[in-house]
């Protein structure tokens, strides 16, 4: 069943029902100012860091589901609805949500009154705009009250829900004309406020919740719109909110425009304030200015049109499959700058309040966008880079304001070095900047231990090559990729739980896993070693590269697939000999896009062990058997129930490393049957049982163990967005960029009869063409650059050279 359909010609994907199985959410914004929008009006916006500075609140977890938005009530006679639907709930005539790039419209009709809200956050302000046309389709004249809701957090989030005896007595406001201004706080030592303004006169305002909603009501009937008059009540303390009245009359066919703006201002010290206790409103008002006119409104939306419209031209396709085309074209690239600008951070299973950015999360994110923003990328890089310790080890994650290492959570993900030298290669082969690696950086944002990226690199590579276990593999730590793999979790302490009993620093546990990232991300390293001159140190890495590619072929594999890793006690983990848990995914797939065992047979017979054993129709689970009960040592992972999460769920973000290693080993078929089953336009027809978005993937889809088999949940902030990208681009349409240029090596399936695709790559443009004659699933037979035949499948990279028309025949 659906609940919308993609609207290809406009990426757009156009909700046609508010009752969606879950909030269909979009992001808006760009920079620094978000916003969190649902397909009901829902979700809340904020200044770079959804915990610090927060706008308006949000109730997760609250009932009815997606509490609090940008709400706009529309007293029509007696009938009060809104374009959203939420809060009031009144059916509408008609209903429909746009979720576009960076913009969200709605457009409802009730009793023949046509409303449109147009949502966005304009380049380069930091504010989001809702401009709101009301139009009288009927043949007689209307008399409509117009009230405008939003509430007011008091920045820090968390605080906010949970310091209520000093919160309930610092909400402060203040009104002038049409703005009102949200100045809690800034009292203090802070330098901002927010502004709520509506670009004409208004008949009453209100700013204190409780008088707008009346006592023990909730958004749904607010008590001022039941009786269609404000009553300019000015918040002190208790919960200040922004809301305007306007009242107009609609003769038949007439339409009007008003434009709200929900403004982040700050101010600089020496000009806080107007008046004694009087807020500075000049950089508002200067805001407000920009957004006065419709005129000026359809300006900023079409300069934002004009923005992602660049940005997605840098890659695009045209296939025989739409849903291929939206997902490579659109969705999946739309998604990867959104995991760019939120990393883990706020979604509507992430509450902003939380996590920062992970290290490994952000080094993976760039995969998926760095051919978009490359020069975001450059500092992304050099701000992860930053949190890194000496040692070559890493906080594992670190706070987006002020990009230092979170000490709470420290260290000891023994993944995370290796993920900087995949993010570091991965930029220079799309840029060609080299320079990159001569950047100063420094150790754990320690100026006096700054060092050129390049050592950064070369410390990451020691630190897993100088912490091997008893097998010669990779030591764990805490856990790899996979943070619920807690093997060095052993106590003897009855009732214990994981998250007390970690002894990660003395624990022997290995993986195989990181033996397999250590083989590809060793290569790389190597590769930049010697582009820079550094042969001795590429020939020490290459054998401890190989060195390692033999440990796994002698303690990693289990006779039909790659073992998981030892536990502390060197106990198989992932191995036949097992109860449950006897075949994990992440293993096949890395071990194999790492290249291990593809000449000796064993690749083959590790991918075809994940179709047997893991495979369902909603993709690969994790691991199989799921664990039916909880072991202390192994960690998290068996304290979720079967199927769900990391015990056996379908975890999205590594079903791509299985797709890829099909294509390693010429596959197409099974590998875009891979990428089918977890990919939401291909699931779009069930949305009842998928329930999150169609347009975006989710963390985790339930596996067959659980009750809810596909079912998807914790959509749009996941690795999973990167890593498809990485696939289909790279490696089933098979376009990927190198040191020396770009590489054409498609792996498609055998029915696709080939496809076109645009690609700029460091400034040129690259038209290619790829014809499949006779059915081939891998394999270029020619390649015709500008008319000329090259042997091989990589167009070389001629400095100056703007374009490249590229012709591919597979064979
Ligand atoms: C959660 C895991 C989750 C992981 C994400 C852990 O704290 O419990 O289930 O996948 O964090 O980083
Ligand atoms: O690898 C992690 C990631 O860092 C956060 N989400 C879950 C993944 C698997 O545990």
């Amino acid at each position: 069943m659906k609940f919308g359909y993609f609207d290809d010609a406009r990426q757009e994907y156009v909700i046609t029902s508010p009752t969606t199985p879950l909030p269909w959410i979009n992001y808006l914004g760009c920079e620094n100012f978000f916003s969190l929008i649902s397909n009901t009006c829902g979700g809340y916006s904020f200044y770079k860091d959804a915990k610090l500075l927060r706008l308006t609140r949000y109730r997760y977890n609250n009932i009815p589901t997606d509490t609090n938005g940008r709400y706009y009530y529309i007293k029509d006679g007696d009938t009060i609805w809104n374009p959203g639907w939420q809060p009031v709930q009144t059916e509408l005539d008609s209903y429909s949500c746009r979720h576009g790039l960076g913009y969200s419209v709605f457009t409802s009709t009730k009793n023949e009154l046509t409303a449109e809200l147009t949502a966005f956050v304009p380049l380069n302000n930091n504010c989001e705009i809702n401009r709101l046309t009301l139009k009288n389709t009927s043949n007689q004249a209307k008399d409509i009250s117009l009230f405008s809701y939003i509430e007011f957090c008091l920045w820090n989030a968390v605080d906010d829900m949970t310091n209520f005896q000093r919160n309930f007595s610092i909400g402060e406001v203040e009104i002038e004309g049409s703005a009102i201004y949200h100045k809690t706080e800034y009292r203090e030592r802070r330098n901002h406020y927010a502004v709520y303004a509506v670009n004409t006169a208004i008949d009453g305002y209100d700013t204190d919740r409780d008088s707008f909603l009346g006592a023990y009501r909730g958004v749904n009937r607010p008590i001022v719109v039941e009786q269609g008059k404000s009553t300019n009540s000015k918040a002190s303390g208790w919960a200040p909110i922004g809301s305007h009245n306007i009242n107009v009359t609609l003769q038949p066919g007439e339409e009007m425009s008003y434009v709200f703006v929900l403004g982040y201002l700050e101010i600089d010290e020496d000009n806080k304030w107007e008046a004694p206790g009087v807020i500075n409103k000049a950089p508002a008002k200067e805001m407000l200015a920009k957004f006065e006119t419709n005129e000026q409104v359809e300006t900023a939306l079409d300069e934002l049109k004009e923005h992602w419209t660049t940005l997605l031209s840098k890659y695009t396709v045209e296939t025989n499959d739409d849903k291929l085309t939206r997902m490579v074209n659109t969705w999946n690239q739309y998604q990867c700058m959104v995991t760019f600008n939120m990393s883990r951070s706020a979604s509507y299973y992430e509450s902003g309040t939380g996590r920062g950015m992970g290290f490994r999360d952000s080094c993976q994110d760039l995969l998926g966008f760095v051919h978009l923003i490359p020069d975001r990328a450059r500092e992304r890089i050099i701000d992860i880079a930053s949190t890194q310790f000496e040692d070559g080890s890493a906080y594992h994650q670190y706070q987006p304001l002020t990009k230092k290492g979170n000490m709470d959570i420290g260290s000891g993900f023994n993944d995370d070095p290796l993920w900087l030298i995949a993010g570091v290669s991965a930029y220079i082969k799309e840029t060609g900047d080299f320079g990159i690696l001569e950047e100063s950086v420094p150790f754990d944002n320690d100026e006096s231990k700054a060092q050129p990226l390049m050592e950064h690199l070369r410390r990451s590579f020691n630190f897993t090559r100088t912490n091997l276990g008893p097998h010669g593999l990779p030591l764990i730590g805490r856990a790899d990729w996979n943070d619920c793999l807690n093997l060095n979790c052993f106590s003897k302490t009855p009732g214990e739980s994981f998250q007390t009993c970690s002894n990660f620093e003395s624990g022997k546990a290995e993986s195989v896993f990181i033996a397999g990232m250590f083989v590809r991300y060793g290569k790389e390293y190597a590769e930049l070693c010697k582009r820079t001159g550094n042969q001795a140190e590429a020939e020490l890495v290459l054998a401890a590269v190989d060195k390692m590619y033999d440990a796994v072929l002698e303690n990693g594999w289990d006779g039909e697939w790659f073992l998981r890793a030892y536990d502390a006690f060197s106990e198989k983990i992932g191995s036949k000999e097992c109860e449950d848990g006897q075949i994990f995914i992440e293993p096949q797939g890395f071990c194999v896009l790492a290249g291990i065992g593809v000449k000796e047979g064993l690749a083959e017979k590790a991918l075809n062990s994940v179709k047997e054993r893991l495979d369902t129709k909603y993709g690969v689970m994790l691991l199989q058997p799921a664990y039916k009960d909880y072991h202390l040592n192994l960690g998290e992972v068996s304290s979720y129930p079967p199927g769900y999460k990391e015990n056996a769920g379908i975890f999205c973000h590594n079903n791509p490393w299985v797709s890829i290693a099909e294509t390693v080993i010429g596959r197409g078929d099974r590998a875009f049957e891979i990428y089918k089953k977890t990919c939401p336009a291909y699931v779009e027809d069930i949305s009842e049982i998928h329930r999150t978005e169609p347009y975006v993937y989710s963390q985790m889809v339930a596996g067959a163990d659980a009750p809810r088999h596909g079912e998807a949940k914790n959509s749009w902030l996941t690795g999973t967005a990167a890593w498809t990208f990485v696939n289909v681009s790279q490696y089933i349409i098979g376009i990927r960029p190198e040191f020396d240029g770009l590489v054409v090596d498609p792996c498609i399936p055998s029915d696709m009869p080939g496809f076109k695709a645009t690609r700029i790559f460091r400034d040129a443009t690259y038209n290619i063409t790829v014809e499949n004659p006779n059915g081939a699933q891998k394999g270029v037979a020619k390649l015709v650059v500008d008319g000329q035949e090259m042997s091989g499948n990589i167009i070389p990279f001629v400095d100056g050279k703007k374009e490249y028309n590229v012709t591919i025949t597979l064979g």
